[in-house]
């Protein structure tokens, strides 16, 4: 088989870049591990920067998500029973959408099969070869027979636990990474949202996230130890202590209800440098890894997408090479500023457990100051929404 870009990873990174390329008539197979249902049943980010719905809507596949999804102008955060909100709009003239990445993904693989885009599921074995030749290939296997894909490019979109990143040679490749105490038990209920916008809740328990998909379908995360197992928690005692960590008018406004999925995703800081070796070029997860606390991850995707499509575009169009040579360059000053935000934000609202009564009072004085400062809430605003391209 021979194509243009042979994408690996067939999750929003892989299935948008197809999408995108498609549309400019550049040829493209995405090899994905899983299976189409496997991969929507995966429950992760809910809010989506201007930047990555701009891209949709350039995709051709943001119809769906213009009729569904809602658009926020802030975010409360609350500590104990105190509480603020961050004003977008106001600081920032721009707002953020809530369309959870499971309905991205959904209506990105429904584009790509009504265009009859190649989509391998179920591949094993993938290998990246003479990715630091003008001629790379893929082998992978699909039903115990051997495959193999000649390619112009590699985009390797296969997340965290993926086999691109492994093919840039340990002396070439730099990696960064912090992990965090405590990890994330997120719930799924067939409830309302328990207040119009997202609340962040940091308290003496831990942190709290009520956030949401739609207006029957509520999104909750707790702050819990790494020993932790979806299991140990009954969606009773999930619901108890989410409400130990919200203002008490939250609390008393929660509507509970069965769990319809509950996992715990651990926190992570991670980057590696750089996202391209040769003809190789890493995208989202598949090179960076935020704590979630800033909705970044699905984010840091899109703009990794955004300059390797427009610089594979340039390459095809004219064999400009500029745009694809300084890939991981932009790639990564965009992404280093949301790794910062991210780890702001994870130390802001989380309780650490070396934390000493004087870290506990700059946490406070932290979250005070944002509470007082238009500076301060700027700065927030302007990182949440996210920074520009
Ligand atoms: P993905 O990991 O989504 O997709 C990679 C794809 O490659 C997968 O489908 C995988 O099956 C496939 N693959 C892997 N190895 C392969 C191989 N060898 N061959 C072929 N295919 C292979 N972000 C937020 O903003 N907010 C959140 O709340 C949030 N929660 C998260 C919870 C969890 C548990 C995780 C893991 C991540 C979470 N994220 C969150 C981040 C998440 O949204 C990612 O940023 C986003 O999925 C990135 O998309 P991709 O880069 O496509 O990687
Ligand atoms: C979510 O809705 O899943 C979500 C929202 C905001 C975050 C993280 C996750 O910061």
């Amino acid at each position: 088989m021979k194509t243009q870009v042979a994408i690996i990873g067939g999750g929003p990174s892989g299935l948008l870049l197809s999408q995108l390329l498609h549309r400019k008539g550049i040829d493209t197979v995405v090899l994905e591990r899983k299976t189409r249902d496997y991969v929507l049943g995966r429950i992760r980010a809910g809010i989506l920067e201007v930047g990555f719905v701009n891209l949709m809507r350039e995709a051709g596949v943001a119809e769906r998500m213009d009729r569904e999804c809602f658009i926020h102008d802030g975010t409360v955060i609350s500590y104990g029973d105190e509480q603020f909100g961050i004003n977008f709009k106001e600081h920032t003239g721009t707002s953020v959408v809530v369309y959870g990445q499971t309905e991205v993904t959904r209506d990105l693989y429904d584009a790509r099969e009504k265009m009859g885009g190649q989509i391998v599921f179920n591949v094993d074995q993938v290998e990246i070869h003479g990715a630091d030749s003008d001629k790379p290939y893929v082998t992978y296997q699909v039903d115990g027979t051997a495959q193999r894909i000649d390619c112009d490019y590699v985009a390797g979109c296969d997340g965290f636990h993926g086999v691109s990143r492994q093919t840039i040679p340990l002396d070439v490749r730099r990696e960064y990474e912090k992990l965090y105490p405590f990890g994330w038990l997120g719930v799924l209920s067939e409830t309302p949202p328990v207040h119009h916008e997202l609340i962040y809740a940091s308290s003496e328990r831990g942190f709290a996230l009520c956030s949401m998909r739609n207006d029957h379908l509520s999104r909750y995360y707790i702050q819990c130890s790494l020993s932790d197992a979806p299991g140990d928690w009954s969606d009773q005692m999930f619901w108890d202590e989410l409400r130990r960590r919200i203002p008490a008018e939250a609390a008393e406004a929660l509507v509970t209800g069965p769990s319809i999925e509950k996992s715990i995703a651990p926190l992570r800081s991670f980057v590696t440098e750089p996202m391209r070796w040769g003809r190789l070029f890493l995208c989202g997860d598949a090179a960076h890894i935020v704590p979630p606390t800033g909705a970044k991850g699905l984010n840091t995707a899109a703009s990794d997408i955004h300059y390797l499509y427009h610089g594979l575009v340039q390459v095809f169009e004219t064999g400009d090479t500029e745009g694809i040579d300084r890939y991981s360059e932009k790639a990564l000053a965009r992404i280093w500023k949301a790794e910062r935000f991210s780890w702001w934000m994870t130390n802001l609202l989380h309780r650490f457990p070396d934390q000493s009564p004087f870290d506990l009072k700059m946490q406070r004085a932290e979250i005070e100051f944002l509470r007082s400062n238009r500076a301060a809430q700027s700065a927030m605003a302007q990182n949440y929404v996210g920074l520009p391209y």
